[in-house]
């Protein structure tokens, strides 16, 4: 029994609304694991894996209406419009709570209700918010054991507060026409419906870590960010932090598990991985940012995960893993594309019909076996790099703030921001060119200000200012950079190997953090002098290295064009330091431009 009353009355409230046939507390031990497991394998909810080849790894699959986050049906519900911001979609809270309230009544009529209590954070620390989720879906605990501190521990730790985060989920029919993912920042609250994707239903994740905690931050002084931490460590052992923020689709997960090159190795060189995905950022006594990753687990995309692009979430995830929509073959093996080894003969794919090698469509292209955003759940601590200093309650200091897009032509490979309101204006503007795997048209730029569009719960104008008024307090706030992996020659070739290699680009990063390495000034920022990168081992010719950093005036013209037309929409709210920021910018390219006539 609880004592805590307002966890009570609201499980009371939920359950006359949602009316399942049990309620069943999730404790957090082993024991429970796998008698839902086992439960889950029987109802055919979860597929039981070869044991031998896949030790207490399991299969999902999910409705094939069902295989991404849905962003148009995901809102901010707030009081007043404004405070979404052009950016989200917002409804009014009376109607959100009733339009989702009449796809929840009686969704779980002839199933279990599942409490949840998890902690976003290490418990305990001065970081964490502790959430509980209501759920249908023994998938969901399931991944929730993974991705959160859950269990027992958090009740004793939550005690008789009120301060939790009140998540509601129900699979209810997994019907698009009646899905729902509603966040209620003024109430604390999330109700989920309909749903049983991971980002649209693993509450403590994107809806929780990213949404309402950064309109928590925003309200308490901290910032919530969709960015990996990384450690470097150097040969002589010292360990600078990275806080990185790249769109989805541009290699997060493989930067976070980076393996150095041969070269580096060979120094003394180290990676170690803290998180993959959200960062929660204060300020320490010391003036320096220091940084939690509020997760315990990796949620990643599986396709392309190989020997070469990540050896380390490869070897994270060969046993106790979660591996939701990837390609099953009858004996109770997996595989993906651009994975290891070559595809089996037949297999079930991810959509639950027959597969084999070199099946098309009508218009002839390759069907995969798995889908392109299949997924693994893995412990953190499963991963060989990760970082003994992944759950300190006080988190690691940030040396540096790396912000980074998809770009064929535009970006060079790296440049430090002059300041950081100039950082932040770069992390307002950043965008990434939409590739075969997203919605929408290829190549088209998409704007995504610090990879935080899908996931800003409040109006992003007031984001802007919130991260410019965070850094004036700073007494040593970290040096923003950029970079773009992905700079394309004439021909259309990537110029950079990225990968392990990127340590090159981090290394010189790190060296600025410590005014060791030397810079040439551009209207955009500072680019790595010659020779300032360490490109021992590479073939890479002078020529491409010089396409490597160009900064083409014209080009940027034209981006700083598009970055006025995108800041329009936020009107009045669009804060003045972004607006200066914008002017000394102008005038930095047209000084260039008249001085390259
Ligand atoms: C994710 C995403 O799933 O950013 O992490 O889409
Ligand atoms: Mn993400």
């Amino acid at each position: 029994m609880i004592s805590n009353r307002a966890l009570h009355q609201w499980i009371s409230e939920m359950e006359q609304l949602c009316r399942p046939d049990q309620i069943v507390w999730i404790d957090g031990s082993e024991e429970q694991k796998k008698e839902l497991e086992r439960e889950a394998i029987a109802t055919g909810e979860m597929i039981g894996m070869d044991q031998k080849k896949w030790p207490d790894c399991i299969y999902h699959r999910t409705a094939v209406n069902d295989v991404a986050r849905t962003e148009q049906l995901t809102y901010i519900c707030t009081s007043k419009k404004e405070d979404a911001g052009p950016t989200n979609n917002w409804m009014e809270p009376a109607e959100g709570y009733r339009r989702a309230g009449e796809y929840f009544r009686g969704a779980m009529e002839g199933r279990t209700m599942y409490v949840i209590p998890f902690s976003m954070g290490p418990p305990g620390s001065p970081f964490s918010k502790i959430g509980i989720e209501l759920t249908d879906s023994i998938y969901v605990v399931l991944n929730m054991l993974i991705m959160t501190h859950s269990g027992r521990k958090i009740l004793e730790q939550l005690g008789d507060s009120d301060d939790f985060t009140r998540g509601l989920h129900s699979k209810a029919d997994l019907d698009p026409e009646r899905r729902l993912i509603l966040h209620f920042p003024e109430d604390n609250t999330i109700w989920s419906v309909g749903s049983g994707y991971g980002g649209n239903v693993l509450l403590g994740k994107k809806c929780l870590s990213l949404r309402l905690a950064s309109w928590f931050g925003r309200n308490e002084g901290w910032l919530a960010e969709h960015m990996l931490i990384m450690g470097i460590e150097d040969p002589e052992g010292r360990v600078d932090y990275i806080a990185a923020a790249f769109p989805s689709a541009c290699g997060k997960t493989n930067l976070a598990m980076l393996v150095p090159p041969e070269h580096f190795r060979k120094q003394g060189y180290k990676v170690w991985t803290v998180g993959d995905d959200i960062a929660w950022i204060r300020a320490g006594e010391d003036g320096r940012l220091w940084a939690i990753n509020p997760e315990t687990g990796f949620f990643g995309v599986v396709p392309g995960t190989n020997s070469r692009s990540n050896p380390n979430a490869l070897a994270s995830i060969r046993r106790n893993t979660i591996f939701t929509n990837v390609l099953l073959t009858g004996n109770g093996d997996i595989w993906w594309e651009d994975g290891e080894g070559d595809p089996p003969a037949t297999g079930i794919a991810w959509d639950g019909r027959p597969w084999k090698p070199g099946l098309t469509d009508e218009a002839g292209k390759p069907i995969p076996g798995a889908h392109p955003n299949s997924r693994f759940t893995v412990p953190v601590v499963q991963c060989p790099t990760i970082s003994a200093e992944w759950d300190n309650p006080r988190g690691v200091p940030l040396s540096a703030i790396v912000l980074g897009g998809r770009r064929s032509r535009l970006a060079p490979l790296v440049y430090e921001t002059f300041s950081w309101r100039h950082g932040v204006y770069t992390g307002a503007t950043m965008a990434s060119e939409i590739t075969a795997a997203q919605y929408g048209k290829q190549g088209k730029v998409r704007r995504d200000p610090m990879a935080m569009l899908p996931f800003c719960g409040y109006n992003m104008a007031d984001y802007f200012d919130h991260w410019l008024e965070f850094g004036k307090d700073l007494e040593n706030p970290p040096k923003v950079f950029h970079v773009n992996w992905f700079k394309k020659d004439h021909a259309g070739h990537y110029i950079w190997p990225g990968f392990g290699d990127n340590l090159r680009v981090l290394n010189w990063i790190v060296k600025r953090t410590r005014e060791e390495a030397g810079t040439v000034r551009t209207p955009i920022g500072f680019v790595p002098a010659k020779g300032e990168i360490d490109l021992n081992g590479l073939e890479i010719s002078a020529e491409q290295i010089a396409e490597l950093f160009a900064v083409d005036p014209g080009d940027w013209q034209k981006e700083l064009d598009d970055h006025r037309r995108f800041f329009e929409q936020f009107g009045e709210r669009l804060p003045r330091g972004i607006a200066e920021e914008h002017r000394a910018m102008q005038e930095r390219l047209a000084l260039e431009r008249a001085g390259s006539r």
